[in-house]
């Protein structure tokens, strides 16, 4: 069984990393920092980041763009995926690796889309890591131009301190959720490279401004591309799409240089 890793005490990577548990005696350093804490969390970025970039190498050599799906619990992300497997299954090979706390839900519902999955479960490990993504990538053993998507944990804070060597990550947003979202969690918006704003559908029914939400993205990551859809009704996933076989024509041609 896997150490639990429990990231809460985690700042960004290259930050000053302090420990926060409560209640915890340790010994503490004159700024009040805990010395001890400080190696272990910086060795276990330290791991992960090497794997990370493993990993890179790996989906790089063979081509697969390997895309990081992020985003807080039940904002779409599966249905997003199952949508786009279903419509676009005949344009290349495609891989899933979910990632749950428990059960193979999610996996069940991928596989569903005659596509080969892989379903990992966290336990109490709040997000994936570079080396769970490794022995998931082994046993799917895609082949050369393949799209992997992984569904990350439920979550909008660890998921983006861990790199797990993709192409880039997508963070799904519904507007169920509030549109000061990107200030709330600016971390994870910096990391993406796309927003997907889902359930345009219920813009209708919930007080969501999206166009401030899209001035708030563009605040904290100016260069993060946003693209409003409904995963459900299938609004405007031609540009999901899109961005997509962009990333495939930029891995293609980065691969034949
Ligand atoms: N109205 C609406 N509901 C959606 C949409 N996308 C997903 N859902 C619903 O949101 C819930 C959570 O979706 P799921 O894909 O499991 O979210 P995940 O936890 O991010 O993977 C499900 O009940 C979906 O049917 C959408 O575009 N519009
Ligand atoms: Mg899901």
């Amino acid at each position: 069984m896997r150490d639990a890793l429990d990231c809460g005490n985690f700042d960004r990577p290259g930050d000053d990393v302090r420990a926060h548990r409560s209640g915890e005696q340790q010994p503490r350093g004159e700024d009040g920092s805990s010395p001890r804490s400080v190696r272990v969390e910086a060795d276990v970025m330290a791991k992960n980041g090497g794997i990370a970039a493993r990993n890179r190498v790996w989906f790089e050599g063979r081509n697969i763009v390997a895309l990081n799906f992020v985003s807080s619990p039940g904002a779409g992300k599966t249905t997003l995926i199952e949508r786009t497997l279903r419509e676009l299954v005949a344009e290349c090979p495609w891989a899933v690796i979910e990632g749950d706390q428990q059960t193979d839900n999610d996996a069940r519902r991928i596989a569903a889309c005659a596509v080969p999955v892989v379903q990992i479960n966290t336990g109490a490990v709040c997000h994936l890591d570079a080396q769970m993504v490794f022995d998931a990538c082994r046993e799917l053993n895609s082949p050369t131009g393949a799209v992997m998507l992984i569904e990350n944990v439920g979550n909008l804070i660890c998921p983006a301190l861990f790199d797990l060597g993709e192409a880039a990550k997508v963070v799904v947003t519904s507007v169920a959720e509030g549109d000061d979202k990107p200030a709330k969690y600016p971390y994870m918006f910096q990391a993406a490279s796309l927003v997907i704003l889902n359930k345009c559908d219920l813009l209708p029914y919930v007080p969501f401004d999206a166009d401030r939400f899209e001035q708030i993205a563009h605040q904290v990551n100016p260069a993060a591309r946003v693209i409003r859809v409904s995963a459900t009704r299938g609004d405007n996933l031609d540009a999901w799409y899109g961005w997509l076989r962009e990333r495939r024509t930029l891995s293609a041609t980065a691969a034949n240089a």
